[in-house]
């Protein structure tokens, strides 16, 4: 009887199946294989449109950015660079806190605001107001995705629970940073360096003589965001399959931590023996019952530091940092004018050279004081060392080749002119970035009611006099 069927089914039923069926049969199993696939809808034909030229990743994705600050914001701004329409919902009159934080020009929207928000469009509601909560939901219906950054319970209490948002829009994906996972913090307000402190990176950051640093890398707002951003387009990509959204929960620790996944390795190594790649141990400190503060020994297996070069009593940055690769210590040997440290046997092993690496780097510290730090990064990567010019944020903003990839970009804006952000470090061959200036606060406001929420004419006017989109009248604010 299933035979029969089978039979049945591979039987042309109409001229036009007889034609495909003629066609097929003469193709090669591949070209068979990708036309059915593509007959069935599973996947998409190829694109004909040369690369570059087929739109962007996230085109057609919507993002409710409900995001402040720092952490959430990076995320959405790196999804808005990808494509994503990235609508930013901000309190009237307000907006977000950091258009007015550390402001180098007066009146106008400071550049750690611009340099966060850049290809988003902003429109103001107050989630409070009843009007403004329709649009809200209007929003959630229409949007992709929520990103929120806000303090743990902020989003519930505006009466947006994941219970209420997934029956409004089951395919939506709510994706919020906060500082820490479920136990004993869950429901502390985090920034920065709080991450950085709870995450292991300040303890294992600076000199073993000194107390512990956080470094200038914002490795728990941004380093989170970019991990929030890998979540949500996963969960992009899982509800293709499943037709649902999800929650996506990135705790600013765990991202710091997972930052410094290596010193959760030398904190088991430490069980077995000294960390014999750590300076300290050639200096014959002991070591402790925690990971150390390593100063700037290598975090990898290949002794390096950090050398002064020629300029360093004036110039602040004029330092490179120096790496002594195994395959590489004959040529090191002999550029610094040691050519017997080659077969020495107390310099011609790693193992060997270990006890004598204060030495080894005062010694190689000699030569590249007679170089400037870009000298020394020409010689050395001929010769294939790996070495690091410390450039400074001044030589990074005027660098030519990040201008040129477009990872430094400069964006002209109306109120404060052109400034220079940081563009799209990602870069996809058939997606170039869009790096467009940060929006001014409910710049797109009746833009997104109109265009995307679909509000009529007079329907705008009475929500402009409702109070929902506008700033608090002084009394109100008063009260
Ligand atoms: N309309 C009306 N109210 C709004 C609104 C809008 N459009 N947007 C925000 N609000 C309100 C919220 O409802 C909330 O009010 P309630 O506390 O009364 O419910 C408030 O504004 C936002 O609160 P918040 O606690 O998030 O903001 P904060 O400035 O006090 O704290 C921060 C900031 C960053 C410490 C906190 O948001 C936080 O811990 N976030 C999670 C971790 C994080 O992302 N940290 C990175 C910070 S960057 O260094």
């Amino acid at each position: 009887m299933a035979k029969k069927k089978q039979k049945a089914a591979k039987k042309p039923t109409s001229k036009a199946s007889a034609r495909k069926v003629v066609k097929l049969a003469g193709k090669k199993p591949a070209a068979k294989a990708r036309a059915k696939s593509n007959g069935n809808g599973h996947l998409p034909r190829m694109s004909t449109k040369p690369y570059g030229q087929a739109g962007r990743a996230l085109d057609g994705v919507k993002i409710l950015d409900f995001t402040h600050v720092q952490s959430g914001p990076t995320c959405t701004q790196l999804l808005a660079y990808m494509g994503a329409d990235v609508i930013k919902v901000e309190r009237p009159g307000a907006g977000d806190i950091t258009r007015g934080q550390l402001r180098d020009v007066p009146n106008a929207d400071s550049l750690y605001f611009t340099m966060l928000n850049g290809t988003k469009r902003s429109i103001t509601i107050d989630s409070k107001h009843p009007k403004g909560m329709d649009i809200l939901n209007r929003l959630i219906k229409t949007c992709d995705i929520l990103v929120e950054n806000f303090a743990p319970g902020a989003l519930d209490r505006m009466g947006l629970t994941w219970e209420y948002i997934h029956k409004l829009n089951p395919r939506m994906i709510v994706a919020s940073v906060k500082g820490f996972g479920p136990g004993p913090y869950e429901e502390c307000k985090v920034y920065e360096n709080v991450a950085q402190c709870a995450g292991g990176a300040a303890s294992t950051t600076g000199f073993r003589e000194g107390p512990p640093l956080v470094t200038g890398a914002q490795i728990g707002d941004s380093g989170t965001g970019l991990h929030l951003a890998l979540g949500i387009v996963s969960a992009l990509y899982q509800r293709i399959r499943t037709g649902r959204g999800q929650k996506v929960l990135c705790a600013m620790q765990d991202g710091v931590l997972n930052l410094c996944r290596v010193k959760l390795r030398d904190q088991q190594r430490l069980a077995h023996g000294p960390l014999t790649e750590y300076s300290q141990y050639s200096e014959g400190v002991p070591f402790g019952k925690a990971v150390p503060r390593a100063g700037n020994d290598s975090g990898g297996g290949q002794p390096a530091w950090l050398l002064k070069c020629k300029g360093w009593e004036t110039d602040p940055d004029a330092y490179i940092y120096f790496i002594t690769q195994a395959p590489v210590w004959n040529e090191i040997a002999d550029l610094i004018g040691e050519p017997t440290w080659k077969t020495d046997p107390d310099y011609a092993t790693p193992k060997a050279r270990l006890p004598r690496l204060k030495k080894i780097f005062a010694r190689i510290e000699e030569w590249t004081q007679t170089k400037t730090k870009f000298e020394v990064m020409d010689i050395c990567n001929a010769l294939d060392i790996p070495v690091g010019p410390i450039l400074s944020m001044k030589e990074i903003a005027e660098d030519e080749s990040l201008r040129a990839t477009g990872t430094v970009v400069e964006v002209d804006h109306p109120t404060r002119g052109k400034y220079l952000t940081v563009g799209n470090p990602i870069k996809l061959s058939d997606s170039p970035a869009k790096v467009e200036r940060s929006p001014l606060l409910g710049e797109h406001t009746e833009e997104v009611l109109s265009k995307v929420l679909g509000y009529s004419a007079s329907e705008i006017a009475d929500i402009k006099t409702s109070g929902a989109i506008t700033p608090p009248k002084k009394e109100e604010k008063a009260a």
